[in-house]
């Protein structure tokens, strides 16, 4: 034994050098750690609205296949798709009446595997949008709740027997009558945050949520590696029913949202579902305080890794447009509140909002390449993750729909009743709906030039925009200097520069009248972002200016700097990244 104690301690010795790490350990960042949904760029598809192979006027998932090439050349890494389960459709889709099963509309279960595979084959993951704050009102769940008092789902939604009176008034976000529906089958209200045909599941029943984790471990063994959750700030509720003080529904995240019982279900879900099976988890919706969206996001409480919140996309809710100082104010407060821990999303537009590029770029034709460039090079620079719309990678713009006529939206619907129930300018209100309605950002996806802009052989669902002849991915393909190419340099650039997912964020010249401009520091680098927000030549003194070697963005073919008083001169909606010492 003896004789190979000199042999035990070499061994032992070797061991420990060969365990010293090669390279220096990932230096350690304030960010509780590096992971693969803060340095993903995400791609958002409204499915019906993306690309259709059976000329139904319907987008389909053979469609999305057709266009993986497509999705990998714009060198995404994650695509969030919106619901695509069986639905009567009332809410396109968040709706469900099956949770499990897939609209036909969209193909079948092996369709959704193909496609499902074919991001992968390309390093793309795939987000799933989990609509469980309410589910349809044809759901198996529902059909059986509402059947009898005593059926054993009744306790799967929220029912007031109407012995008791009326229900203390609840706000509903679709509904200009309220969110309770008297159901006369057994003489009870039924609650329904958003419209009638989605009542609420009741999230304190311990059943629904062993229901809903079992659906969201369905898809996780097929393969997604995420999950959207749909209005999920809302799923817990005060079953007692207080009444809430007349005009509380002005503040409804407040009222509604982010009850203390969430982050119990939160928690319990991520032990359930979220940690087992390695994927991540956003929320819609972030509460009403930097507290309450810390308490979602926080490593350290194990509850989601993401949430956005809507602050930045309400800045521009009218065709007056927004103030670049409120702009940038948001903006550097969210950053500051999430500079130590946390994380959320970036982004400007999804399914439920007006087109980007009429909200927050210029969509004047001679403005529009420069300022959609602006905008999603803002987007790929800021820390937190970057979401970007379908159509907004192309610069795609609001559609005109001036008449109510048109319109197929229940949220655009049920807001007109109101307007009108409540006797307010209705030509005023057309035309704020007209620029700001959700049906704008679902027209379908302008490919080519040929008819109904390549994206169906047959009669679109929705109107495509008349501007598909100018605007659309085989134009914009063959022209480097294109929104499209643009946004492919950005998220290259976002990819090959860590400080821009990493990096310290620091406003520069706050109170610059036109410019957005602001560092990002860290991961050994130095970068600065320079962005002209005017459709006029603006100019911004500095310590440090663009050269040719330290250039690494710019959406014009030069840079106008002055080095004897150390100025840069920035065309309308021009755009920089450099690196400095
Ligand atoms: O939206 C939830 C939500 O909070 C809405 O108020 C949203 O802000 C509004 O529609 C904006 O116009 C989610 C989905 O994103 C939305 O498409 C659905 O209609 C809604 O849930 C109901 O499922």
């Amino acid at each position: 034994m003896k004789n190979l104690l000199p042999i035990f301690l070499a061994f032992l010795f070797l061991n420990l050098i060969a365990c010293e790490p090669k390279k220096p350990a990932p230096e350690k960042d304030n960010l509780e750690g590096k992971a693969w949904w803060k340095e993903g760029v995400l791609y958002q598809i409204y499915p019906q609205s993306f690309k259709d192979t059976d000329g139904d006027g319907y987008g389909d998932f053979k469609g999305v296949i057709e266009k993986l090439d497509y999705l990998e050349s714009l060198g995404i890494t994650m695509v969030w798709m919106n619901p695509f389960f069986e639905s009567p459709m009332v809410d396109n889709g968040y709706d469900v009446s099956d949770y499990r099963g897939i609209n036909p509309r969209y193909g079948t279960m092996e369709d959704f595997q193909a496609m499902l595979d074919g991001m992968h084959a390309r390093g793309i993951k795939f987000v799933l949008d989990v609509v469980v704050n309410h589910s349809s009102d044809q759901h198996d769940w529902f059909l059986q709740s509402r059947s009898s008092r005593d059926n054993p789902y009744r306790d799967y939604y929220h029912w007031w027997p109407a012995e008791k009176g009326t229900p203390p008034y609840r706000h509903s976000l679709f509904d200009p009558e309220g969110a309770w529906e008297y159901d006369s089958l057994t003489n009870a209200f039924y609650l329904h945050t958003f419209a009638e045909q989605q009542p609420d599941l009741n999230w304190e029943n311990p059943k629904v949520r062993q229901e809903v984790y079992d659906i969201m471990k369905f898809w996780a063994e097929k393969g997604v590696d995420g999950f959207r959750m749909d209005a999920f700030q809302f799923a817990s509720k005060d079953t007692t029913w207080p009444e809430f003080p007349e005009g509380h529904e002005k503040d409804f995240i407040k009222w509604y949202g982010m009850r203390p019982q969430l982050h119990e279900y939160l928690k319990e879900m991520y032990a359930e579902v979220i940690e087992p099976y390695g994927v991540f988890a956003v929320a819609e919706g972030a509460g009403s305080t930097f507290q309450d969206a810390h308490d979602l996001v926080d490593a350290d409480r194990k509850e989601l890794q993401m949430a956005y919140h809507f602050e930045t996309v309400d800045l521009s809710r009218t065709p007056e447009g927004y103030d670049l100082a409120d702009f940038k104010n948001v903006f550097s407060k969210w950053d500051s509140a999430f500079a130590e821990k946390g994380w959320i999303s970036i982004f400007l537009s999804n399914h439920d909002n007006a087109r980007m590029v009429n909200r927050f770029a210029n969509p004047d034709p001679k403005f529009i390449t420069p300022s959609t460039q602006l905008i999603n090079t803002f987007l790929m620079s800021m820390r937190g993750t970057p979401f970007t719309y379908y159509g907004d990678e192309i610069g795609m713009t609001n559609i005109d729909m001036p008449t109510i006529e048109e319109y197929v939206d229940v949220e655009a619907l049920g807001k007109y009743q109101a307007a009108k129930s409540s006797g307010q300018d209705m030509e005023e209100f057309m035309q704020i709906l007209n620029y700001n309605s959700r049906e704008n950002g679902r027209t379908p996806m302008q490919w080519d030039a040929t008819l109904q802009a390549g994206f169906t052989t047959g009669t679109p669902w929705m109107r495509v925009n008349p501007n598909y002849t100018e605007i659309n991915v085989s134009a914009q393909d063959q022209d480097p200097t294109s929104i499209l190419n643009h946004f492919r340099k950005m998220t290259k650039v976002r990819k090959e520069n860590p400080a821009l997912v990493y990096g310290k964020y620091e406003l520069v010249q706050k109170e610059h009248p036109d410019i957005y401009a602001f560092t990002r520091k860290g991961e050994g680098q130095n970068l600065m972002v320079i962005l002209n927000f005017s459709k006029n030549s603006s100019s911004i003194k500095l310590d440090q200016l663009p050269t040719e070697s330290n250039l690494i963005i710019n959406n014009y073919s030069d840079v106008n700097v002055n080095d004897q008083d150390m100025s840069l001169n920035l065309k309308p909606y021009q755009a920089l990244i450099f690196s400095f010492d």
